[in-house]
């Protein structure tokens, strides 16, 4: 019988390449330490929260001639939030480096993400478990999970476990919200002299963790290459047939940087963006009425088929409805121990959250469609955040844009013939087998992280750049988390956490897609990217996203 497949067996071959300041060897390094910093927003409750990481100095690693030895350490890794691909080559880097520094270190992995190191759930990396997931996709090594950590009674038993095991350092891989985590960990061991230090790394295929100095986060390229794949077949497929809409959800939980990668990769006939949607201050029958108006179009043209990328967390930009969620999330916090509520039908809860909301809000809930308005009632996640990916927003704009198709025809201004497909892309993604780009990248930042923790820094984010150069010429170093916080509100209370990156409409990425959308919709310029080639030239295998390619040359020219 048959265990692994031939791409399985040539991929746990592959050697992922280094920075050339990492590849000099991890007991060769100096560490070179640029200005203090500060938080993106709310300084001085940042800054009271974090008194003993805040304001801490970007830093970058460089070969140095001079060997530092390392003591003997243990260090633990947990995989945190959403399967992203590439997390086991973080944790191969890590093992690697930690390794390479002295063989008698060790490294321990929590099981089921943040609740492993509380209950003490863990496994000892080996060679031999390391070796069998080089460069495979998933999170299964250890599994992964989304507790929030925050009570001092989940420090407390934090600090057991790494006592039991003699652990001074964590490594937590993660999106914004695992980050947060780390931030929060990091804090408390300094402030209870623990001698532990908390690196993490920069994980979500969101692409949402990100700034001048983390230029991407791990998964992004892998998944929205995979995505890319996908709906270029799909385009193919509209194009063959010619008598189908497909509204495709993208992931992402709230940014839209997956779905305008993927317009830029693919070139659909409709991209949404939720942030434009948001700026533009975009009711949902504008949406609507935008999109209606591109079909009743095609179909003069005598094409009724198209595609139209819709991003997850599109619901949450449409003003009237995000200031609709972010009360309704209030009073979902207050009704969580009201059992009246709690043992309602839908009807009835519908009926109390209309009667509770303000008039305006409650009008907007009550024009839902009943599968909505079940759905915004959903347990949000252990972090607060509305699952958008349980939200169908592709479902409900084909009934809404059907509606509206019929109104137009009765005014006899559409004379097309409407028939739709939905589909969601997103856990198609999380887990591929990681591009050599993730591959690269992310065993990269798992080895950066152990330099991190070996020269003493808490609180830092593994920060690996220069991406869209050959992988030699990557820098390496930190940057401190609390430079990315601000306060939020979260079940209905304002706490620090990691600012998530929207797509940023001056930008040169959303720029291409405004130049090109009218084009795009109406004159058919698909682009079929194919599956990700792992094995040819350079110029197919090696190259990462577009998004990169164009903020990194946008910002070269403003230098
Ligand atoms: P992270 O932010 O943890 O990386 O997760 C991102 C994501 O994949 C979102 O795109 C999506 O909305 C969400 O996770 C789905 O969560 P779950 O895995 O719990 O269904």
């Amino acid at each position: 019988m048959k265990e692994l497949s031939s791409l399985q067996i040539e991929r746990l071959k592959y050697q992922p390449k280094l920075p050339s300041s990492l590849a000099g060897g991890i007991n060769n390094l100096t560490l070179l330490e640029g200005a203090k910093t500060h938080s993106v927003k709310d300084e001085e409750q940042i800054q009271e929260l974090f008194k003993n990481t805040y304001g801490k100095p970007v830093v970058t690693f460089k070969t140095s001639l001079n060997k530092n030895v390392c003591e003997q350490r243990n260090i633990g890794v947990i995989l945190s939030g959403g399967q992203a691909p590439g997390g086991h080559n973080v944790i191969a880097g890590l093992y690697d480096a930690l390794k390479q520094a002295n063989p008698l270190n060790k490294l321990f992995g929590f099981l089921g993400g943040p609740s492993g190191i509380i209950d003490g759930n863990y496994i000892e990396f080996t060679d031999e478990k390391i070796n069998a997931y080089r460069n495979t996709g998933g999170f299964d090594i250890i599994g992964s999970g989304r507790t929030k950590l925050e009570t001092e009674e989940q420090f407390q038993k934090a600090l057991q476990v790494c006592k039991k095991l003699n652990i001074s350092g964590i490594v937590i891989i993660g999106g914004d919200d695992s980050n947060t985590n780390a931030a929060l960990l990091a804090e408390w061991f300094v402030k209870n002299n623990t001698g532990i230090n908390v690196i993490g790394c920069p994980k979500t295929i969101d692409g949402d963790l990100k700034n001048e100095q983390i230029e991407i986060s791990f998964g992004f390229d892998t998944a929205t290459k995979t995505y890319a794949e996908l709906i270029g077949n799909i385009l193919r497929d509209a194009n063959s047939a010619k008598k189908y809409w497909h509204f495709i959800k993208l992931m992402g939980r709230s940014a839209t940087h997956v779905g305008l990668e993927v317009a830029l990769q693919t070139q659909p006939n409709i991209t949404l963006i939720s942030e434009e949607v948001e700026q533009r201050k975009m009711s949902l029958k504008q949406i609507v009425d935008y999109i209606a108006d591109i079909i009743a179009k095609r179909a003069d043209m005598g094409k009724n088929f198209g595609i139209a990328l819709i991003p997850e967390g599109l619901i949450e930009f449409i003003p009237e409805i995000k200031s609709m969620i972010s009360n309704l999330n209030d009073l979902l916090a207050v009704l969580e121990s009201d059992t009246s509520f709690q043992n309602a039908d839908d009807n009835q809860k519908f009926a109390i959250i209309k009667s509770k909301l303000n008039s305006q809000d409650g009008a907007v809930y009550d024009s839902l469609p009943v599968m909505i308005k079940k759905q915004l009632l959903m347990d949000r996640d252990p972090h607060g955040n509305v699952q958008v990916s349980k939200i169908e927003t592709e479902k409900l704009l084909i009934e809404m844009v059907n509606t509206k198709l019929n109104e137009m025809k009765k005014a006899g201004t559409y004379k097309g013939k409407f028939s739709s497909q939905s589909h969601f892309f997103g856990y198609e993604g999380r887990c591929a087998f990681p591009s050599n780009f993730d591959a690269d990248y992310c065993y990269s930042l798992g080895f950066n992280a152990f330099a991190l923790i070996k020269f003493g820094l808490t609180g830092y984010l593994s920060s690996v750049k220069n991406l869209t150069a050959p992988a030699e010429d990557w820098v390496a170093g930190g940057i401190p988390l609390t430079m990315m916080m601000n306060m939020e509100k979260r079940h209905g209370e304002y706490k620090p956490v990691i600012k998530k990156a929207l797509v940023e409409l001056d930008g040169p990425v959303f720029k291409v897609l405004e130049q090109n959308r009218e084009k795009w919709a109406f004159e058919d310029k698909y682009i079929f990217p194919g599956s990700i080639q792992y094995f040819g030239p350079s110029s197919v295998c090696d190259i990462t996203t577009e998004t990169l390619k164009l903020e990194n040359s946008a910002a070269l020219t403003s230098v």
